[in-house]
C-alpha cells in the first residue's frame, strides 16, 4: 500500500502527481515517504488542472491521485527522525516521513479528498489554517470532529475556494505535537496560471525546538526559552541556499508556527508583502519593506525583483534566533581581564578555555568540546571564514544565467573587481 523511500530515491521523475500503482486505486491512497531533509526539485503536475509549482526550502510537495476529479492525498502522521542540520539529529513527529510535513499543491477549485493515518502513540487531528471550508472539516478535535484514534484513519473532504498560502497542523494536544514538530504548508494556487505568476516560489514555516545539549528528543513544556530556531526544522548550517537568477521575480512565503514573532529580514533587495494567509494583497496596498515581522500563527508572501547578483544574507533579525544551543547562559565578560586568574585555573584544569573577553566571536571558528548531536553556538563559514551564525539564517544566491528549473546551490559568490570592501593600508 505504501510507495516507501525507494520511490522517492527514484528520481524526480517519479516523483509526479499520479505515479500510483493499479492495486492502489481501489485501496486508500500511496502515502510517499521522503527520507532526506535537503530541499527536493518542485513537484511538477501531471495531472488535475496546471500550475507552477513552489520549492519547499528543505523540503518537498506531496503527490497526489485523482480518484474521480478529487485529488486524493495521504498524510501518515507518525515519529520521525529529522537531521536539523549536519551532526545534529532529533526525534520528532511530523508527516510522512519528516518535520513539517511534505507540502499539499492545488488549484482554486480543486475538490479534495485527505486520508490521514494516525501512527502516533496518542490521538490526532488536522487542523486547516486559513482555508474557508465547512465547519466539519475544520479539524479541531472535540469541537467539529472526534480525535482520531492511534491505529485510524480519517478522511477530510472540501473545495479550495480561494487561492493563497495556507498551513496545517493538529488542533489535537496541541502544545505537544507541535512542539514535536507536526505542520505543513499548503499552497492553493490561482485557476489561471498566469496570475499571480512569478518566476521562482519559495516556501517554508518557522519552528523552534528546545533540545537540552547532548539528548535528542524537543522538551514539550518549553513557552519561550527555545535553544534551536529552524526553518521547516533546519538550522543554519542545516538550511539550503535559495539559488535564484538574475532578474527572476522571486516569492517567498514564509509561515510562523512558532510562540514568538520573527522579523525576517533580506539583504539587498527591497521586497513587497503580495499575500498572506487571508489572501492576496491588493498592489494599492503594498509598501516597500527589507524587513518583515511575522506575527505569530500567520503567513507572509514577500516578492521581489532579483536584479542585484550575489551571496545575500537571508535570517531572522533576533540576534539570539540566529545561534544555536549552547552559550545562551554563558556570563558576559567583555573587558574582563582574567590572564592571571586563568594562569592558576589551567594549573587545576589543564583543558580550562578562557573566552570572551574581546567579545565571543572566537567562538565562531574554535572547536569547542561538545556534547554528542549538538550544534555550535555559532558556526558555518563562507569564502572569507567563520559566519558565526545559526539558527533561522540562509543565503539567497542571486546568479546570471542559472538554468529556469535549477535549484542546486552555486557555490559562492565571486565579487567583480573593485566591488568588495578592503582593507586600509594607509597611515591611521
Ligand atoms: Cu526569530
Amino acid at each position: 500500500m505504501v510507495s516507501r523511500r525507494d520511490f522517492i530515491q527514484a528520481g524526480a521523475a517519479l516523483l509526479t502527481a499520479g505515479a500510483v500503482t493499479r492495486s492502489a486505486i481501489a485501496a486508500l491512497p500511496e502515502a510517499p515517504m521522503q527520507d532526506s531533509p535537503k530541499t527536493q526539485p518542485p513537484l511538477v503536475p501531471r495531472d488535475g488542472r496546471p500550475y507552477n509549482p513552489v520549492v519547499t526550502l528543505n523540503g518537498w510537495s506531496l503527490p497526489w491521485r485523482m480518484n474521480n476529479g478529487w485529488k486524493e492525498f495521504h498524510l501518515i502522521a507518525e515519529p520521525v527522525v529529522r537531521e536539523l542540520a549536519p551532526g545534529m539529529k532529533a526525534n520528532l513527529w511530523g508527516y510522512n516521513g519528516q518535520s513539517p510535513g511534505p507540502t499539499l499543491e492545488c488549484v482554486e477549485g480543486d475538490r479534495l479528498r485527505i486520508f490521514v493515518t494516525n501512527r502516533l502513540p496518542e490521538h490526532t487531528t488536522i487542523h486547516w489554517h486559513g482555508i474557508l471550508l465547512p465547519n466539519g472539516m475544520d479539524g479541531v478535535g472535540g469541537l467539529t470532529q472526534p480525535q482520531i484514534p492511534a491505529g485510524k484513519t480519517y478522511v477530510y473532504e472540501f473545495e479550495m475556494k480561494h487561492s493563497g498560502t495556507f498551513m496545517y497542523h493538529p488542533h489535537a494536544d496541541e502544545m505537544v505535537q507541535m512542539a514535536m514538530g507536526m505542520m505543513g504548508f499548503i499552497v492553493v494556487h490561482p485557476r489561471d496560471p498566469n496570475q499571480h505568476r512569478v518566476d521562482r516560489d519559495f516556501v517554508f514555516l518557522t519552528n523552534a525546538y528546545d533540545i537540552t545539549p547532548g539528548s535528542y528528543t524537543p522538551r514539550v513544556n518549553t513557552m519561550l526559552d527555545f535553544n534551536l530556531w529552524s526553518w521547516n526544522s533546519r538550522v543554519f548550517p542545516g538550511i539550503d541556499s535559495i539559488p535564484v537568477r538574475l532578474g527572476d521575480r522571486v516569492r517567498i512565503r514564509i509561515g510562523n508556527l512558532t510562540m514568538t514573532n520573527h522579523p525576517i529580514h533580506l539583504h539587498g533587495f527591497n521586497f513587497k508583502i503580495t499575500g498572506t494567509d487571508g489572501g492576496w494583497v491588493p498592489p494599492a496596498a503594498q509598501w516597500p519593506e527589507t524587513t518583515v515581522d511575522m506575527p505569530i500563527g500567520s503567513l507572509r508572501a514577500l516578492e521581489f525583483d532579483a536584479d542585484a547578483p550575489g551571496d545575500w544574507a537571508f535570517h531572522c533579525h533576533k540576534s539570539h534566533h540566529v545561534m544555536n544551543a549552547m552559550g545562551h547562559d554563558v556570563p558576559t565578560m567583555i573587558g574582563v581581564d582574567h590572564r592571571g586568574v586563568a594562569k592558576r585555573i589551567i594549573s587545576l584544569v589543564p583543558d580550562y578555555m578562557v573566552m570572551g573577553e574581546r567579545g565571543m566571536a572566537d567562538m565562531g571558528e574554535m572547536e569547542m568540546p561538545l556534547p554528542d548531536n549538538t550544534l555550535p553556538m555559532m558556526t558555518g563559514s563562507g569564502p572569507f571564514g567563520p559566519l558565526e551564525m545559526g539558527g533561522m539564517f540562509t543565503v539567497v544566491k542571486v546568479r546570471e544565467g542559472l538554468a529556469r528549473n535549477d535549484y542546486r546551490d552555486p557555490g559562492w559568490y565571486r565579487h567583480p573587481p573593485g566591488t568588495l570592501a578592503y582593507e586600509w593600508k594607509g597611515d591611521i
